[in-house]
């Protein structure tokens, strides 16, 4: 199906090995029937890049930014510095250091320039977060995330012991 929808979610990672983890969140936003767009855009690799991306967001109709690094992961902060959409964090797991590391690096932001952080591979929370934002200003979108909630509600109570 051809897509005429202007995306309003951004999925951006900090490489192509995130993608396994990031596209979760791009399933979820396919489910909600979200328009959404995945970009591979790296702080240290292609900074221009992010430069142009990010200031250029809320122009191009963006609304949440959904943000995955690893590592010193600094994709998350630096694009929330050049946006004042509201920018989400996954920290993604990493050999060395098995995710600390981008989890303190996306969530310690100093004051001014928040990133809303999730999990360590947490990229469906973020979507799940992105939802609830969206769902602020959109009543068919808030309905959804309800019978979404209520469907969990409903899987934990008939599977109680
Ligand atoms: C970060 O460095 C990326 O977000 C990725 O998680 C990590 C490793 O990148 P690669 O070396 O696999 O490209 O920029």
């Amino acid at each position: 199906m051809v897509n005429f929808e202007m995306p309003i979610v951004s999925i951006i990672m900090g490489s192509r090995s995130d993608l396994e983890v990031m596209k979760e969140a791009k399933s979820i936003m396919d489910d909600f029937e979200i328009e959404s767009e995945m970009k591979i855009i790296s702080a240290h690799r292609t900074p221009e890049y992010m430069f142009e991306f990010a200031s250029g967001a809320k122009k191009r109709g963006i609304k949440v930014i959904i943000a995955g690094a690893g590592g010193s992961a600094h994709l998350p902060g630096m694009t929330a510095s050049m946006t004042s959409l509201p920018v989400i964090g996954v920290p993604i797991m990493t050999k060395s250091l098995k995710g600390m590391d981008s989890l303190l690096s996306i969530v310690q932001m100093p004051f001014g320039i928040p990133v809303a952080t999730v999990a360590i591979n947490g990229s469906k929370n973020a979507a799940i977060l992105a939802i609830r934002i969206l769902a602020l200003e959109d009543g068919k979108l808030a309905k959804k995330l309800n019978s979404f909630m209520e469907a969990q509600r409903k899987s934990v109570l008939e599977e109680r012991l």
